[in-house]
């Protein structure tokens, strides 16, 4: 636990430009794209981002592409009476000046048809496609398996950015196994 805590303090002065993960296109900003690592068998995987508009009209995410799976689909999380069912949408409105969170628990990309498992620290190249910006190419960095759940982020995040350190993974001797407990704290 101690060991953690060090790593939280070093992840925060030592490793911003991860977390500021950025695409910037003419129109849009896009902040931290990001999706978990899947079990071999899991042919689906959902992509989260943080999706800002810099113009003065609102535009629309309609679909997406991707070399790493057959198909790409814009889905939304909706409460059917005590379970959260994920639906297809159309779009997803990114209004004028503002912006959207894709977020676990709500709007997603669904990456249907996977064609290899997602692992840990890889990325997914990933085309979104906007009703006004066109096509804007991304990189989703693939998170912990259980990463950032739809009641607790920020926490988790950090632990995993701390096994990204080099130093942190040579003193952890079983890597895999210190994370599971550390983000189950
Ligand atoms: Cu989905």
């Amino acid at each position: 636990m101690l060991k953690i805590l060090l790593a939280a303090t070093l992840v925060f002065t030592t490793n911003l430009p991860a977390a500021a993960h950025e695409e910037e296109s003419e129109n849009l900003v896009i902040s931290h794209p990001w999706s978990r690592a899947t079990a071999p068998n899991q042919k689906v995987g959902a992509v989260f981002m943080k999706i800002r508009n810099k113009t003065d009209v609102t535009d629309h995410l309609i679909g997406g592409s991707t070399p790493d799976a057959a198909k790409v689909e814009i889905h939304n999380h909706i409460k059917d009476g005590n379970v959260m069912r994920m639906r297809r949408v159309e779009s997803v409105e990114i209004p004028a000046n503002g912006s959207v969170e894709l977020a676990p628990g709500g709007f997603h990309v669904m990456l249907m048809g996977l064609k290899a498992p997602l692992f840990e620290e890889t990325v997914v190249p990933l085309t979104l496609t906007f009703k006004n910006a066109g096509d804007v190419e991304i990189e989703a960095v693939i998170e912990a398996a259980g990463a950032r759940t739809a009641t607790s982020a920020p926490m988790k995040m950090k632990t995993k950015d701390i096994m990204m350190k080099e130093g942190a993974m040579e003193h952890e001797g079983q890597h895999g196994q210190d994370h599971k407990t550390g983000s189950a704290k």
